[in-house]
């Protein structure tokens, strides 16, 4: 090899050494072996050459170039396994860090009651049926049997939004829109669960907004005595046959006669005590059978036909069922009383 060349090589050589990066290297590669590299200019020289000599100097500058690429193929990889190693060592994890908690959420127990009272009348042939919360004055108390200077208006304080608008006060303004909706057709079997608004002052077992589930039931010799078998049968698939309960004789304007149902206070076992204003029960529900007025307003003949009526009050119910002494914490949001329910069903 020419002086020269052995020149080349040692520069090549360290070149190669010290390189620090891929791209470095890759510089070096430029500089030997690219079109303007060294070793291309040595090739250049073979031309002044005489002929006998030039096959021995080309077969020299080969062996040079493929010296020089081989180093190169040697350091890339060297560089290359170095970059990989800094790579992982910076994405380094550690194993032993407690994982991210995913939070699981929970069906709200107002939703658990909802659903356990569908499964109860759906298994009895009823049909789940849904309304407006931002109701009509027309079905929340006008075709109740409820005109505008009624007196009973003054039972349920509302909240209005024009004097014909309002949010519905109770589940029954959607029992008028299905009794209308039936147009004298029998019969009749359904629930209608869902939001009702009130302007009453917040309490222990009050609160302004609260969920309501309505029941109807229009046919043939449909009697009280219908009523109190469902009721009852409800009662004990809702808190165990032990419960005590009791009917009441009420006032509603749009059943007659009516009733309402107590069932005994859980938190104090019906002695009296402050959550149930020391009488020992628990109003959940108002009921009757449906007033013939209001047959007759929806297009059914109260003298072919005959129906109950229930609106039962689904705070109330999980708090008796659950042994949940204020109403209130149904609606604060607070995950320590929420996360203790994915325990029942
Ligand atoms: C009514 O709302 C009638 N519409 C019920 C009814 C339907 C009667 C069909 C006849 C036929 P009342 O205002 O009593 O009735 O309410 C019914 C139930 O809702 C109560 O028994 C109670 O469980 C619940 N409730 C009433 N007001 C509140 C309130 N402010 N907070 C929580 N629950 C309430
Ligand atoms: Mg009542």
């Amino acid at each position: 090899m020419s002086e020269r060349m052995e020149q080349v090589l040692s520069e090549a050589r360290s070149a190669i050494e010290s390189a620090a990066s891929l791209d470095g290297l890759n510089a070096v590669r430029i500089q030997f072996l690219g079109k303007k590299g060294s070793i291309q200019s040595l090739m250049a020289e073979m031309k002044n050459l005489p002929r006998e000599e030039k096959p021995a100097f080309g077969q020299k500058v080969n062996d040079l170039k493929n010296e020089v690429s081989r180093r190169i193929e040697e350091k890339q990889a060297e560089l290359a396994k170095e970059a990989e190693k800094a790579r992982m060592a910076g994405e380094k994890i550690d194993i032993t860090l407690p994982g991210d908690n995913l939070e699981i959420g929970t069906i709200h127990p107002l939703i658990m009651i909802q659903q356990q009272l569908e499964d109860l009348f759906l298994g009895m042939g009823y049909t789940v049926a849904e309304g407006p919360e931002v109701e009509q004055d027309h079905y929340n108390f006008e075709l109740a049997n409820i005109p505008k200077d009624h007196p009973a208006r003054d039972m349920q304080d509302t909240f209005y939004i024009d004097p014909n608008t309002l949010l519905r006060t109770h589940t029954t303004a959607m029992q008028m829109r299905e009794l209308e909706k039936a147009n004298g057709k029998l019969p009749i079997k359904l629930i209608c669960p869902g939001k009702v608004y009130r302007r009453d002052d917040d309490d222990a077992t009050h609160s302004h907004q609260f969920m309501q589930c309505e029941g109807l039931v229009v046919g043939e010799h449909i009697t009280l005595a219908d009523l109190k078998g469902t009721l009852e049968y409800m009662a004990s698939a809702m808190f165990g046959k032990g419960r005590k309960v009791r009917f009441r004789p009420s006032y509603f304007p749009f059943t007659e006669p009516s009733v309402e149902v107590d069932v005994s206070c859980p938190f104090c076992n019906g002695k009296g005590c402050s959550v149930c204003k020391h009488t020992g029960w628990i109003e959940i529900l108002g009921a009757g059978m449906v007033h013939p007025h209001v047959l007759e307003m929806n297009g059914f003949d109260p003298k072919k036909c005959s129906g109950f009526a229930f609106g039962v009050g689904l705070e109330r119910v999980a708090m008796l069922k659950y042994g949940i002494d204020d109403i209130r914490n149904f609606y604060m949001n607070d995950l320590r009383f929420l996360k203790t329910f994915d325990r029942f069903d």
